[in-house]
């Protein structure tokens, strides 16, 4: 069963409504509570997370929190830690991580996730299955009714080799939720977005429902051609939701 605590908002300065970056930051600073001195940390990707790293590197600095290994899920992670201090190692070497904090870009009643719109969905995943407590940081635009209901994309990493056949059968799969998938690109010039593992990324977009999120995984993941995809499916074990209204905590 799920446990749900509300925590009143820490940040009141104006009575102006807060912008998505502070909420994302005050998402960020309850999941580094989580922290102990001694763990071995996974440290997420993208605008949120990089709110939890500079708490850490904070922490670290002045003495709060000691002895932490940060185990980056992207080079850009990876780039930010070392600027921020953190010492850093990865899952060869520290195969069990006792806490990953990462953002995602839906969330939904389950606390399952649609992660990778950026672009690090394979390393996240490697990192988060291997990460005893996962705990997800979000404002609340992120939190949907059902996976899909944002209408963004739904991100899957292919190989390079004769991505239009893996796009292809990607859009057959789900051609009944009126698939239409997008080789990601860095701007509207058409320079193909690379991820750190040098695979390129399709975006799913999808007019319906996607229905079971586990027979959806097991087959996107058949297709040869995919690396992996953005469903972290029973994953999270904690979700921060920062809202107008505070900050919401929800434990599997
Ligand atoms: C990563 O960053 C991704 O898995 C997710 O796609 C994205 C969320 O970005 P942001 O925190 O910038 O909204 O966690």
């Amino acid at each position: 069963p799920s446990e749900t605590t509300n925590v009143p908002k820490p940040i009141m300065t104006t009575s102006s409504p807060l912008s998505q970056d502070e909420l994302k930051k005050i998402a960020a600073y309850k999941a580094v509570e989580f922290v102990e001195s001694g763990m071995v940390v996974g440290l997420g990707t993208g605008s949120t997370a990089k709110h939890a790293v500079d708490r850490i590197g904070e922490l670290l600095q002045q003495g709060v929190l000691t002895n932490i290994v940060g185990i980056p899920t992207s080079l850009k992670t990876q780039e930010h830690a070392c600027a921020c201090n953190i010492p850093l190692s990865d899952i060869e070497t520290h195969p069990v991580i006792d806490l990953a904090i990462d953002g995602a870009d839906e969330v939904d009643p389950d606390m399952n996730l649609v992660k990778g719109r950026g672009g690090a969905l394979l390393r996240e995943k490697m990192i988060e299955i291997a990460s005893k407590q996962f705990v997800v940081i979000v404002d609340e635009s992120k939190v949907v009714e059902y996976i899909g209901r944002s209408g963004l994309a739904m991100p899957v990493e292919i190989v390079p080799f004769c991505w239009k056949f893996t796009l292809g059968k990607l859009e057959l799969l789900f051609e009944e939720a009126g698939c239409v998938g997008k080789l990601r690109t860095y701007d509207e010039n058409g320079e193909i977005f690379v991820t750190d593992n040098k695979n390129y990324t399709i975006d799913l977009y999808f007019k319906k429902s996607i229905g079971d999120l586990r027979i959806a995984s097991d087959a996107i993941l058949r297709i040869p051609g995919v690396v992996d995809h953005g469903l972290f499916i029973d994953m999270a074990t904690t979700v921060i939701v920062a809202g107008e209204q505070g900050v919401t905590v929800k434990n599997k």
